[in-house]
């Protein structure tokens, strides 16, 4: 509907800057080694790839230390300077007419995807899942890690316009309130529940999976973004694996126990292909360096959950 054929571009993004655990920078190529290019090419997707991201100046200053905190903000300039190249780089693809798949990299990654994804299709809703909500600012963030932020810097919440984002994120909000709906959520700070509430964020948390089923909690995300039965918006899929259970998906950085199952994770992706109207898609936050005895796993996961979103049960 939004693609002009049935194209993508993989942009791997080797980055970890947005959070404390390294070994997340190895998610996209380990994705890559286990296949990933020519089972998408068996959907008979036309998939380029022309390397991953080059980031090596930006995190040998990660590396080096000299990235001094801004006031709570951790590695604030790399964070920075990533997602302003990854966001020219998936406007650019999704501009032209392809489907930008990016690879994380932690999910601060995420600032730049959608801001890129919104400079092509300025009507595009953004489908966040996660066991996290990422929508701290550096007022509230606890930890100081940027992965916790994202979506409060695509909403242009108070306290996000600071050097050095402010000197490349639209000062106009990339994304409104009631075009972001998320599914997985449990494990959120308490100045996050207040931002979602104030900011009258839809929220399927696990327990809404659990009282719903996931069905219908996929249908009442569409019918939100949509304002009813259309599923014409062009959407940005965020997938986060750490929403997946830990027993599902144990490489990751942050598990919190009671996500969702495999089928769950897999059923999401399905039915946002099916609407037709998918113009993006992240995968993120897979960490192939813990529990490493389990990284295959993780791995393979990772690459069938893309599958889904990409059509592969309905070929
Ligand atoms: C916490 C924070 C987070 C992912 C952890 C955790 C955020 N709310 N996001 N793992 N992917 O530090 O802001
Ligand atoms: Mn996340
Ligand atoms: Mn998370
Ligand atoms: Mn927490």
């Amino acid at each position: 509907r939004y693609l002009k054929s049935r194209s993508l571009s993989i942009i791997g993004c080797p980055f970890s800057g947005g959070q404390g655990r390294r070994g997340v920078d190895t998610g996209p190529n380990s994705l890559i080694d286990a296949g990933l290019i020519s089972q998408l090419q068996e959907l008979s997707w036309d998939v380029s790839f022309e390397g991953h991201q080059q980031f090596e100046d930006i995190n040998s200053i990660l590396e080096s230390g000299e990235d001094k905190d801004i006031g709570t903000m951790k590695n604030p300039r790399s964070v920075s300077e990533v997602n302003k190249r990854v966001s020219e780089v998936v406007g650019k693809h999704a501009k032209e007419g392809r489907l930008p798949l990016t690879l994380g990299g932690d999910h601060s990654l995420a600032l730049g995807t959608v801001t890129g994804s919104l400079s092509a299709h300025p009507n595009a809703a953004l489908i966040w899942i996660d066991a996290h909500a990422d929508i701290n600012t550096p007022d509230t963030t606890p930890s100081g890690n940027l992965h916790g932020c994202p979506v409060s810097f695509l909403l242009g919440l108070k306290g996000t316009d600071v050097e050095p984002f402010s000197s490349w994120v639209p000062k106009k909000p990339v994304l409104k309130a009631d075009s972001l709906v998320y599914i997985g959520l449990r494990d959120i700070d308490s100045g996050e529940r207040k931002i979602l509430k104030e900011n009258g964020i839809k929220c399927f948390s696990m327990h809404e999976v659990d009282r719903y089923g996931i069905g219908k909690v996929v249908e009442l995300a569409l019918d939100h973004v949509n304002g009813g039965s259309s599923r014409e918006r062009p959407i940005h899929l965020s997938f986060d694996v750490d929403a997946l259970d830990p027993s599902v998906a144990p490489s990751t950085g942050t598990p919190v126990r009671g996500g969702l199952t495999f089928r769950e994770g897999h059923y999401i992706c399905e039915a946002l292909y099916e609407t037709g109207s998918l113009v993006a898609m992240d995968l993120m936050e897979v960490n192939p360096t813990l529990m490493a005895d389990h990284a295959k796993q993780t791995i393979a996961i990772g690459c069938s959950l893309i599958r889904s979103a990409l059509g592969e049960t309905l070929l």
